[in-house]
């Protein structure tokens, strides 16, 4: 057994930092005579997690001095109610951003719902427009949590120039986006990126090779310690509730790791939860400062 303790990525404490930091640009641009930011927020449906985050993202708006506002529709709802509610909030100039929270029921289909978000609104970086100008280094709205994960990066001072980076998941949301941002020629990027997924043939081929791995794949325990190179950074997005009659919700959170096999190697891992999570609403709360502030896309 090896007796190496890692050092911990700690997103509740440089989510804290950030939320104070939109709170005092936000009061600043309150005292310029400026209407407070607002975020539209659109829940469909019943998910249990999804109203935990939606909580999550609401409490920091009123932390931070972002009003906001939740629509809560039922599971039952048409994607046609859905997409004219958007087109309201898309013409109502006192809504700076508009968020609906995925999943949404399997009849709608979510990326016709996220098109129909005007993309100067689109404060989670899901319309094809804000991915689009991401791909080519354009001013967008970045996706909350690949930028999360850039700014803690960023504040640990763990560069990703020329290093080998692994990214296990290759959603929309997350995975793709990621490997987009850390392979760009810029400051926070110029990484060699892989992305593997659920087809990928070896993974641990992949991994074993990563000075980066950036898990988000939705699996419990996906990625164990024989699977990581000694010394590896590991960004861990899994976000599973595991049943747990001890636990006071009657379930824990778990990430994609294998938490203690793979602590046993790396030199850098977020835990789970505090890690990526919270950055999660923090970089929310950046992005619609942006777009209040027309930032992104002036008028
Ligand atoms: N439209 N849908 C849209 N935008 C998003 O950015 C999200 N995401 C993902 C799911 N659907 C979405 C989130 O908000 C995941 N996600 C998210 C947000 C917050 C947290 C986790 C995921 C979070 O705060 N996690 C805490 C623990 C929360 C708990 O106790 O359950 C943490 O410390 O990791």
């Amino acid at each position: 057994m090896s007796s190496n303790i890692p050092n911990i990525i700690d997103g509740q404490h440089v989510a804290s930092l950030i939320r104070e930091e939109v709170s005092q640009d936000a009061s600043d641009w309150l005292s310029l005579g400026n209407r407070a930011p607002k975020l539209q927020v659109i829940l469909v449906g019943g998910n249990q997690a999804s109203k935990v985050y939606v909580g999550a993202k609401t409490k920091a708006c009123e932390e931070v001095g972002i009003l906001s506002e939740t629509l809560m529709l039922p599971d039952t709802t048409s994607e046609k109610i859905l997409k004219d509610h958007i087109a309201r909030f898309n013409d109502d100039e006192e809504i700076d951003g508009i968020l609906v929270q995925l999943p949404l029921p399997s009849h709608i289909t979510p990326l016709a719902v996220i098109e129909s978000i005007d993309h100067r609104k689109d404060v989670d970086g899901f319309h094809p427009m804000n991915v689009g100008r991401l791909t080519i280094g354009q001013p967008c709205y970045r996706s909350c949590t690949p930028a999360g994960i850039m700014e803690l990066l960023k504040y640990y001072s763990l560069s990703p120039k020329s290093k080998d980076v692994v990214v296990v998941g290759a959603s929309n949301i997350v995975g793709s986006p990621a490997a987009i941002m850390l392979s760009r020629e810029n400051e926070e990027g110029k990484a060699t990126t892989t992305i593997c997924h659920k087809y990928t043939r070896d993974l641990t081929r992949h991994t074993i090779g990563a000075d980066i791995l950036i898990v988000a794949a939705g699996v419990p325990g996906l990625i164990t310690g024989p699977m990581v190179k000694e010394g590896a950074i590991i960004i861990d997005v899994g976000m599973n509730r595991i049943a747990d009659p001890t636990a006071q919700r009657g379930y824990r959170l778990v990430g994609d790791c294998d938490y203690d096999s793979v602590a046993a190697k790396a030199s850098w891992i977020t835990p789970v939860p505090g890690g990526v999570g919270p950055m999660t609403v923090a970089m929310l709360m950046k992005n619609t400062l942006l777009a209040a502030k027309k930032a992104v896309y002036p008028a």
